[in-house]
């Protein structure tokens, strides 16, 4: 009798170790306004999801070459750099630099009643590590931004 507790303990590791080694997406949402302006100060990524699907909703009215909204994700000592670069690399680019090495993830830009997605896996980023997420739409970044935080 006594062995039937410690067989049920053993399947339930069998189980959570299975389920660690699967694939975890975590979705995130946010949304952009005509006012310039995300939703989110701050997004928060557990250690262990393996995959994050960022949704951006444009929430406004106005056309994209006015007030056009993406998500980027970089470390935040290149922002400055990123989004510098981006101003000059036209709506066709959606504002960034084409093939821009310091840009871990991004949506496209989108206009008012828009919605994007974007999928990256994990393993771009570090555990404890200082990230931020921006508008590249010139102008936007001063404002539209917040920090990503990982684990
Ligand atoms: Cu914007």
């Amino acid at each position: 009798m006594k062995f039937v507790p410690s067989l049920t303990a053993l399947t339930l590791l069998a189980v959570s170790s299975g389920a660690l080694a699967a694939d975890k997406v975590c979705k995130v949402d946010i949304a952009g306004t005509d006012q310039m302006q995300f939703d989110k100060k701050e997004i928060a990524i557990a250690g262990d999801c393996t995959q994050v699907e960022v949704t951006l909703k444009h929430t406004g009215t106005l056309p994209v070459a006015a007030m056009g909204h993406n998500w980027v994700l970089v470390k935040t000592s290149d922002m400055q750099g990123v989004a510098g670069d981006g101003a000059g690399a036209g709506l066709a680019n959606d504002h960034l630099k084409k093939g821009d090495a310091r840009v871990i993830a991004h949506t496209k830009l989108i206009g008012g009643g828009q919605t994007t997605t974007v999928k990256f896996p994990t393993s771009a980023l570090t555990k404890g590590g200082d990230y931020t997420f921006f508008c590249s739409f010139p102008g936007h970044w001063s404002i539209m931004k917040g920090k990503v935080k990982f684990g």
